[in-house]
């Protein structure tokens, strides 16, 4: 697309929201500010790199498809961040698995990991200036294959991923650190059973005794937020997830941690922007897992569709886009990995745009004054104004590939680098 085309249709998109009483410009520049974590593992099908050819199971966490291209190495995977960032608008983090340490071609078990394992990853974030997420990596391994980490009543196997949890907290802490922007360290396990459970209770308790453990060891905000994240179900756990939505919030609020809404976590008919207004009453800041969830299955590319535009909605009505850390979680290996890296998170960046440019007053006002007809027009009328034309503007300005130019560039990194894989 033409520079003075993307610039005239932006010109009359402004008129048309300014009628509305919004003003783009100011609603660019805070879109400018938001911040998306990169999942590290959509390039590799949550592969990791603590062996080769890792491949990746339990707890229901699969990548399905075989798509060519997939980052073998950490050198691969960095050039393919690189190719992602540069296709994207706006400003990202990255969020990296511990399983996706540099271990020097030797075995480090999970609770030996340290610091030196990840300082590559630091040193490549501060050349580019982002900051990095973090993970424990409490599945795939054969301490996790009996359905139970830090839930397990064998004191070995619960000691074990304690010690790993600890350490990664301790890792992520001093990524904060070097890198002057915190480390939001999620936990999420794979803890379940397939059938029916006859001490949840009992269950339930190993793991609030294996977390209170983790978190008596404390780090200062500015280098590390701890967030916990729950699951309805996944496969081999359909029975009973012992971190359940509930456990998690309980132990969240009470702790004074973030909660991690991963929205292919829920009952399909359950709505993850509706819960946002309620957690942040209670809690300073919480973590999204952006995600699409279809069937049973929780982990398809993030799209523009109705959930993740109300989730967007429901943080910019609640003026919280500073208590919410914006991460993308989804790993689909049966279409390019780089191509769908970019359409998740250019559709989580369009939903926060239609959400700022939402009149967001004009619709309170009515609600108040009981116009719900009116209230029902506007937000439909909104879908057919040209936001697009907003967007386009955006990455021009950005500098990234406008409209379907981005297309051809991954098409193009396909053909040069992720065939020759
Ligand atoms: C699993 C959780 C978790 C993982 C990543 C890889 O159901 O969503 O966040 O996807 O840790
Ligand atoms: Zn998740």
């Amino acid at each position: 697309m033409k520079k003075e085309a993307i610039e005239k249709a932006y010109k009359l998109a402004k008129d048309q929201y300014a009628g509305l009483g919004v003003d783009t410009d100011q609603v660019l520049a805070d879109l400018a500010e938001i911040v998306i974590s990169l999942h590290c593992w959509q390039t590799d099908d949550v592969g990791g790199f603590e062996k080769e050819g890792a491949e990746l199971g339990g707890g229901g966490i699969q990548a399905t498809g075989n798509y060519p291209g997939k980052a073998q190495t950490i050198i691969q995977m960095r050039a393919d961040l690189d190719k992602v960032m540069s296709l994207l608008p706006g400003r990202q983090r990255l969020n990296l698995h511990a399983s996706y340490g540099e271990f020097g071609g030797k075995f480090v078990d999970r609770d030996k990991i340290e610091i030196k394992h990840y300082q590559g990853w630091i040193d490549w974030a501060k050349k580019r200036n982002i900051g990095i997420d973090f993970n424990c990596t409490c599945f795939s391994h054969p301490l996790s294959d009996d359905g139970y980490t830090l839930s397990s009543k064998n004191e070995k196997i619960r000691k074990f991923w304690v010690e790993h949890v600890k350490r990664c907290r301790a890792i992520g802490a001093e990524m904060g650190k070097q890198l002057g922007t915190p480390t939001v360290h999620n936990l999420w396990i794979p803890d379940g059973s397939k059938d029916t459970p006859v001490d949840r209770f009992g269950i339930r308790k190993v793991l609030k005794k294996s977390l209170d453990e983790i978190f008596a060891v404390k780090y200062p905000k500015k280098y590390l937020k701890d967030s916990v994240e729950s699951k309805l179900f996944g496969i081999g756990s359909e029975s009973m997830v012992v971190g359940s939505h509930d456990f998690y919030l309980g132990y969240a609020i009470k702790n004074n941690t973030m909660i991690t809404l991963d929205n292919g976590h829920f009952h399909p008919t359950e709505q993850v922007g509706d819960k946002i207004s309620s957690i942040l009453l209670f809690a300073d800041e919480l973590l999204l897992h952006l995600t699409r969830g279809v069937r049973w299955d929780s982990d398809h590319v993030a799209t523009f569709n109705d959930e993740i535009v109300l989730i967007a909605q429901e943080i910019v009505r609640a003026k919280a886009l500073n208590r919410v850390n914006i991460g993308l979680d989804y790993f689909d290996a049966s279409l390019n990995r780089i191509g769908a890296y970019v359409i998740g998170a250019r559709a989580v960046q369009q939903a926060f745009l239609f959400a700022l440019l939402e009149p967001h007053k004009t619709l309170v006002k009515l609600e108040e004054g009981g116009r719900t007809f009116e209230r029902l027009a506007m937000l439909e009328l909104m879908k057919s104004l040209p936001f697009g034309a907003v967007w386009d503007y955006f990455c021009m300005k950005n500098k990234v590939p406008v409209g379907s130019d981005y297309i051809d560039e991954v098409v193009k990194y396909e053909k040069d680098v992720l065939i020759k894989r």
